[in-house]
């Protein structure tokens, strides 16, 4: 038996983790044993890594150390969580996963893609999502999420977050090139609407994946 692994991914302010947590609640309330978990993270040592890339001080990791760090997260998620679930034939959902690397680091830093698909393959020994929903949003309305979100939890954007206009019209673009060349697996949805207008794209896709 074999679960399901199903990824959400896009850029900053998309609304990724609305929806994961509405689709989670949906299987799970269908009866279906769901992991949920996110990159980077999901485990003590991707999470102790995850605080090493978000930290904010002096010394920010180099292009390359950045890629290492994703990766070595993604090896351990993938090992002790992700595989062991998928064997135990429960579904897995995960707020980002190997897309976010090839978009950000790839399109994003101008890290080879060759070169990331290479080392992504070895860090998850070969695994890849049966489904990938990558939501869409125009730059404008993501920057106003994102400055609506740091108004009301007096929070600021993190080093990633502020890397640029031109950034996050690379990524959004390499997002796009991600999806065209994999339209089985990674299906786009446009997610400027309401969270319900978003859930309902999102449904509808899961199902017909399965249907
Ligand atoms: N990264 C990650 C890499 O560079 N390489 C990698 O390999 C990987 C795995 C992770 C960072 O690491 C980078 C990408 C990221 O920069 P993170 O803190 O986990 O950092 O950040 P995100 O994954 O971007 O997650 P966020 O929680 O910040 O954003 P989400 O998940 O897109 O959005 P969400 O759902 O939290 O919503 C954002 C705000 O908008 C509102 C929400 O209430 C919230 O306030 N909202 C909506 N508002 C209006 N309409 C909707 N439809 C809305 N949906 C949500």
């Amino acid at each position: 038996m074999k679960g399901r692994f199903i990824t959400f991914e896009g850029g900053e302010g998309c609304g990724k983790s609305t929806q994961v947590k509405r689709l989670v609640d949906h299987l799970r309330a269908s009866g279906i044993e769901v992991v949920v978990t996110r990159e980077p993270g999901g485990t003590r040592l991707a999470e102790l890594i995850r605080a090493l890339l978000k930290d904010e001080r002096e010394d920010p990791p180099c292009d390359r150390s950045e890629l290492l760090l994703f990766l070595a997260a993604r090896a351990q998620l993938v090992r002790n969580v992700i595989r062991p679930a998928l064997s135990a034939g429960k579904w897995v959902v995960c707020d980002r996963f190997s897309d976010s690397t090839f978009a950000y680091q790839g399109y994003g830093r101008g890290l080879r893609l060759d070169d990331l698909r290479r080392m992504n393959d070895f860090a998850c020994d070969g695994l890849a999502p049966d489904l990938t929903l990558l939501l869409d949003v125009r730059p404008d309305v993501a920057c106003e999420r994102m400055r609506r979100r740091e108004a009301a939890t007096n929070t600021v954007s993190d080093r990633i977050e502020q890397a640029g206009d031109a950034f996050h019209q690379r990524l959004r673009a390499g997002f796009m090139e991600l999806a065209a060349a994999d339209p089985g697996r990674i299906k786009v949805l446009d997610a400027n609407g309401s969270p319900d207008d978003v859930w309902r794209s999102v449904l509808e896709t899961v199902n017909k994946a399965w249907a």
